[in-house]
């Protein structure tokens, strides 16, 4: 069996694992940092951990009312004029999986040497890293350590561990025990959820897949094309859903896969878009809290929980749609075409 199978389906536990770990990793840093002195959250990135980062900076500044960004980490030292904050404290997640990707190390070198007014926080999977060694501050989760070249588990992990920093800091115990609930969730959703991934990734020939996600679910959308790319090499792009119209709709046609990913914010427009995308032939996977009654595969997901408690469930429907979709083609899924598990930049 794969490691990308093994470490999508370990899920729940690194889940668990988080949700009873954070608030205690986090009370270390939160005093340390004067959190309520903070006036910007600045999230990065590279590759799976930008997109992190881009839907942890949306569900940070809804939970918080804490100003939030994201970036690609690159920025941080290359353009920081552009994506740093100059004014008032900053507090900057750098997401890395594996701690050690240069982009990552160079932006914490970066904004500790030219930017007095940023504290960093490393956050990652692994323990004692170099990322750990540089930033100010780190937040560790080994329990979602990966062997895949090909982020899963990771992706949720840390996404839902920037959603508990922002629980712990907005106090918001509803969303807290809506959290603790999710790991039984993905057990209850699985087998949905696994069927239609695999039903898609072994229908014949050769389409283009589009992710639509809107608001924190943009990230969402950014890492189902990711997962695609890496694993099968599909051609495929991610927008906002109300976006799609304007311009990129021009794309489909019958051998277009559309996967919409719903939230109830969205949800008095998404009929519109639906139909739409139908009328032009594409082929629909709606998934969401709700029944779609235009879409010709509904993946009800998470009906009980908020848009931000949902969004993680979302995730393993993309993750098994490339493993079952590489199985189908006869490829390695946890060996994509020229990639390494870390990327390092080198002259
Ligand atoms: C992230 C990343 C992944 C990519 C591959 C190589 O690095 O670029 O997005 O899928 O696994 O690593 P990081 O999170 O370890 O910095």
């Amino acid at each position: 069996m794969s490691h990308a199978y093994q470490e999508i389906l370990h899920q729940p536990q690194a889940w668990a694992e988080t949700v009873s770990d954070i608030p205690r990793q986090w009370s270390l840093i939160a005093d340390a940092i004067q959190i309520d002195s903070i006036a910007h959250a600045l999230f990065m990135g590279s590759g799976t951990s930008l997109y992190i980062a881009q839907s942890a900076a949306k569900c940070f500044m809804e939970v918080t009312g804490i100003t939030s960004t994201a970036i690609p980490t690159s920025e941080a030292f290359l353009s920081p004029s552009s994506s740093v904050p100059a004014d008032g404290r900053v507090v900057a997640f750098v997401i890395s999986r594996s701690g050690t990707t240069s982009e990552a190390l160079l932006a914490v070198n970066h904004l500790k040497e030219f930017w007095p007014n940023v504290v960093t926080i490393g956050v990652t999977c692994n323990s004692q890293t170099e990322l750990e060694a540089v930033s100010h501050h780190c937040l560790a989760l080994p329990i979602a350590h990966e062997e895949s070249v090909v982020m899963t588990q990771s992706f949720t992990t840390l996404l839902l561990a920037l959603q508990m920093v922002a629980v712990t800091i907005a106090g918001n115990e509803s969303l807290r025990a809506d959290l603790a609930l999710l790991p039984a969730a993905f057990e209850r959703f699985l087998p949905e959820t696994e069927a239609l991934a695999r039903e898609i990734g072994e229908i014949p020939g050769d389409h283009t897949f589009i992710y639509l996600g809107l608001g924190p679910y943009q990230g969402l959308a950014e890492e189902g094309t990711l997962k695609l790319k890496e694993m099968t090499q599909t051609p495929c792009e991610a927008y906002n859903p109300l976006e799609f119209r304007h311009g990129p709709i021009s794309i489909v046609d019958e051998r277009t896969v559309v996967v919409l990913i719903e939230g109830a914010r969205e949800s008095d427009y998404l009929d519109a878009v639906e139909r739409d995308l139908q009328r032009h032939g594409a082929q629909l996977v709606a998934i969401g809290p709700r029944q779609s009654a235009l879409a010709e595969h509904s993946l009800v997901i998470g009906p009980e929980f908020g848009d931000i408690a949902r969004a993680v469930l979302y995730i393993p429907f993309a993750q098994l749609l490339g493993y079952y979709m590489a199985l189908a083609r006869g490829l390695n899924p946890d060996a994509p075409r020229n990639l390494n598990s870390v990327v390092v930049l080198s002259d």
